[in-house]
């Protein structure tokens, strides 16, 4: 039997590792050791369990766990759940089953499939967000942003999506239906929970600056934060007889330099002075227009395609720079939450100003001309920078004609500070945070209102953990009321202070609130009496690595950025950042698909010609029928039909959904693990093949053949392969280092392909030796652990060790091997010395011959002779004797 016997050896080291805790990271440490804390995004566990994305993730902390642990690091490396949210509540209304029960089942199938894949958690570390005495602390967190004033009610108009009976938050919905489920959503006001993050936006901007993130990751937080500098400044209002009204519109303008060519101002349908300077005889239109206004979403009013539309107020302001008066407009292409909820409008340099301006027949006066050249003002609008022209008057003081747009903007700020018309200004596009949900499945906002006052008055920190209350209807009440509002007698309460009746607030958090802070509570998880302790804090901050998907770039990982700065300024946290270092992986599409297409007669033709048909079916090919032909894939049997090739994203509806549990089941974990490191770089989205999974399992195979050789597997090695007794040649030595050098540096730069990729080119050179010396088998044994642990654990142990390698020390390189050692070689002809070559020390006859053959100082006297006969010695000489 030369079987590699994954499905024995897999059960049984995880057995092994279960029950001696091998990987349980002990309370107290040495906290002399360096430490790595290591991190997966937890997962929501779904209903449909693990698929093929989850384990590249997890797979590739685990290989950098596993290696800092040899290394000698105190290593956290910890699993949980993010378990509050939508699917278990839909599935509760559908089915009636209670969402703590199919959340339950959902984490035990989630951890049992994790643990079939020999990844090294430390399960007593395990949380649940769901839990309440971990959501106890989501809910002190809450209440310390309401100490602080950042956690604060508004009346504010929010996405109602009828359907779900909730609110969503901006991000949720794209264009404008619900991310999950695609409902309708309009807006609507509604008192709302709110966090201040916006408190927070240059910190999370300028921190950014010191984080291992992907440029991406970051460029997107900063576009998100959208810090932008500019000016507010003000416009006196004038009324129709250019007479000064005692009112003043204050405008945001990221173009100060433009000043001179503002012809009008907008102010945003819900301006709060709107009503106070529209005249009489505008007032019916403009109410008509902010009427329509407040039905679109912000996102449909700014969109850069959408036609503009606005109506004329009645009223004027003046600009301030050179004393004309100019109407003031409302449109809604301006937002009223952005800003100051009005501008000036610059239609010469402005692209939705110069629409606007063009549609309604409003002056366009061009005041930055473009420096290489004039520009046509009136048919578009010139956005770039250059130099200002038209921009002087003498009554109020300005003059920056000349100035390029940088320092005239400087001046007229100077200028506006100096009059009093304005001050220099950061905005931020970031919103507030929309913090409620009208659902059940989540944590409960741990504040009450007293029955006889609006008060809000936040529980006791020694009451909580506030439990979510039992319930048996889930529907969401559909008037915006939530779910819990059924539980009557939870809801109602007493104020503790005055003994009065009150009323629990019934909204929840939003899901996002557990994963803001579970990085934490792994670091002390069983602490009832601190969220984290202070010192465990201090060892473990921050995580070292967080490995995870590319669609949490923004939302988790701001706010958590954010909840984290609270901690800090709380004191419970030491660092500002909680993720030092971010990687995103690549994500698996399905196996790639090949279709061919035939004609409306059922022949075959060839993709590159059915642009011109009308009429074609298509239908799959399996991959054992195609072949690549230069750049296209074709049929092998008919080499002239070009097939189309494309990977789909895995789905249930394309039917190339691969489930982790059949090829662990077919091909052992090992083999999965070290599969989807090998399929390509571990940030980049690669496609699944199965006869990719083959080839490792092939490796892996080899390995074990090699190791324990065949066919005898009585826990002997055979003869002939492992030589326990004998040393290691220079050779093999050289062999070993180069891999152990390889492999540590790339799995350290999280390159874990080529690091396989080493193993690989060392197996086929130790095939070649006849002897195969224990001192380098158990090295390499050391290098594949991290990958395939179970193998490598099997090996280790048959090699004679009672424990596990866990723990041993990784294999160090020493660099004396590293070097390619050369030497010169004398080349006679015909017993003539004639020139010399440079080649490594072990390099063999036909390489030897083959260099000298290649020298043009020695190839003039072997062009076009033949060769009678060549002598080598290995380093010393090569002799070449010619037929004369
Ligand atoms: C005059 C001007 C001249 C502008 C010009 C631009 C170009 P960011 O970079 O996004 O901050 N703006 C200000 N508040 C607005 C609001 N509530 N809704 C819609 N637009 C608003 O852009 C700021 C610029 O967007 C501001 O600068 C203002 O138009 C507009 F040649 O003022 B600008």
């Amino acid at each position: 039997r030369r079987a590699y016997t994954f499905h024995e050896i897999e059960p049984k080291w995880q057995r092994y590792w279960e029950e001696n805790k091998t990987f349980r990271t002990p309370d107290e440490i040495d906290t002399s050791k360096p430490k790595f804390y290591v991190l997966d995004m937890f997962p929501y566990p779904s209903g449909a369990g693990l698929h093929v994305g989850h384990p590249l993730g997890y797979t590739a902390t685990d290989i950098l766990a596993r290696l800092r642990r040899m290394q000698g690091f105190n290593v956290l490396h910890p699993m949980g759940w993010d378990a509050f949210g939508l699917p278990a509540e839909q599935y509760a209304i559908q089915t009636g089953t209670h969402p703590k029960i199919t959340t339950m089942q959902n984490i035990d199938r989630f951890r049992s499939q994790l643990k079939l894949l020999g990844f090294s958690y430390d399960w007593d570390r395990e949380i649940s967000t769901t839990e309440p005495e971990y959501y106890k602390w989501t809910q002190w967190i809450f209440l310390q942003l309401l100490k602080r004033g950042l956690a604060y009610q508004a009346e504010v108009p929010v996405n109602w999506c009828p359907a779900l009976g909730t609110v969503l938050a901006n991000e949720e919905v794209v264009d404008g239906v619900s991310e999950r489920g695609g409902h309708p959503v309009i807006r609507k006001p509604m008192r709302q929970w709110m966090l201040k993050i916006t408190a927070y936006a240059n910190r999370l901007l300028e921190d950014l600056e010191d984080l291992d993130w992907p440029e991406s990751v970051k460029e997107m937080q900063r576009n998100w934060i959208g810090r932008s500098e500019g000016a507010e400044l003000q416009f006196s209002i004038v009324d129709i007889d250019g007479l000064e009204r005692d009112i003043n519109i204050t405008v945001y303008t990221t173009r100060p330099d433009t000043i001179f060519g503002a012809t009008y101002l907008v102010l945003a349908p819900e301006h709060v002075l709107l009503s106070a300077i529209v005249s009489d005889a505008q007032r019916k239109d403009v109410e008509e227009y902010k009427e329509l206004a407040s039905r679109k979403s912000d996102l449909e009013r700014t969109e850069l395609q959408k036609e503009k539309t606005g109506v004329i107020t009645g009223c004027y302001a003046r600009n301030p720079a050179n004393g004309i008066s100019i109407p003031i407009w409302v449109a809604d292409y301006v937002l009223g939450s952005y800003g100051t909820g009005a501008i000036m409008a610059v239609p010469a340099h402005d692209t939705r100003d110069h629409e606007f301006a063009l549609k309604y027949n409003i002056p366009v006066c061009g005041v930055v001309t473009p420096d290489n050249g004039s520009f046509s003002y009136s048919e578009k609008a010139y956005t770039g920078e250059g130099t200002v022209i038209n921009s002087s008057n003498p009554t109020s003081g300005l003059d920056i004609n000349g100035l390029p747009s940088k320092d005239a903007a400087s001046k007229v700020i100077e200028w506006l500070e100096k009059t009093g018309n304005g001050i220099k200004k950061v905005n931020y596009k970031l919103r507030d945070w929309l913090f409620a949900r009208q659902r059940y499945w989540g944590e409960p906002i741990p504040v009450i209102f007293p029955d006889d006052t609006c008060e809000c008055i936040p529980i006791s920190e020694t009451d909580l953990p506030l439990t979510l209350p039992e319930l048996d209807d889930f529907t969401p009440t559909g008037t915006g009321d939530p779910p819990l509002a059924k539980a009557v007698s939870w809801v109602k309460t007493v104020d503790p202070t005055t003994g009065g009746s009150a009323r629990r607030e019934t909204n929840t958090m939003p899901q996002w609130a557990g994963s803001c802070w579970y990085y934490l509570r792994f670091m002390d998880p069983k602490n009832s009496k601190a969220l984290v302790d202070k010192e465990k804090e201090m060892y473990w901050s921050p995580v070292d690595v967080y490995v995870g998907g590319a669609e949490h770039a923004v939302l988790h990982l701001l706010y958590a950025r954010f909840w984290h700065k609270v901690l800090y300024d709380v004191g419970v946290v030491s660092t500002k950042e909680p993720f030092q270092c971010v990687i995103n992986q690549g994500i698996i599409l399905g196996e790639v698909q090949y279709t061919a297409f035939r004609d409306s007669d059922g022949n075959l033709v060839s993709a590159d010609s059915i642009d011109e048909m009308g009429n074609f079916s298509q239908e799959n090919v399996p991959e054992e029928k195609v072949t690549k032909s230069g750049d296209y894939f074709v049929l092998k049997d008919k080499p002239n039909i070009r097939l189309s090739a494309r990977a789909h994203k895995m789905s249930k509806s394309r039917g190339n959904v691969i489930n982790p549990d059949d090829v662990v089941s077919q091909y052992g974990a090992d083999s999965l693990r070290l599969y989807e490191m090998f399929m390509g770089p571990f940030r980049d989205s690669k496609t699944w093949s199965t006869s990719g999974i083959d080839g490792v399992h092939r490796f892996l195979a080899r390995v074990w053949r090699l190791i324990v050789g065949s066919p005898s597997v009585d826990g002997k090695f055979k003869d002939g392969t492992v030589d326990l007794e004998g040393d290691p040649s220079i050779e093999q030595l050289r062999c070993l280092h180069r891999c152990i050098s390889k492999v540590t540096e790339e799995i350290e730069e999280t390159r874990f392909n080529t690091g396989i990729s080493a193993m690989m080119e060392f197996i086929n050179a130790a095939y070649k030796w006849d002897k195969l010396p224990r001192s380098i088998v158990e090295e390499f044994v050391l290098l594949l652990s991290p990958y395939a642990p179970h193998m490598a654990e099997e090996l280790w142990s048959r090699l004679g060790h009672l424990s596990s390698l866990a723990y041993e020390p990784w294999p160090k390189v020493n660099p004396e091997y590293l070097k390619e050692s050369t030497v010169v070689l004398p080349v006679q002809i015909n017993g003539k010395t004639r020139g010399t070559i440079q080649v490594k020390k072990e390099c063999t006859e036909e390489d030897a011959f083959k260099l000298a053959s290649h020298d043009s100082k020695l190839a003039k006297f072997l062009d076009g002779k033949t060769i009678k006969k060549r002598i080598f010695v290995p380093g010393k000489i090569l002799n070449i004797i010619l037929e004369v």
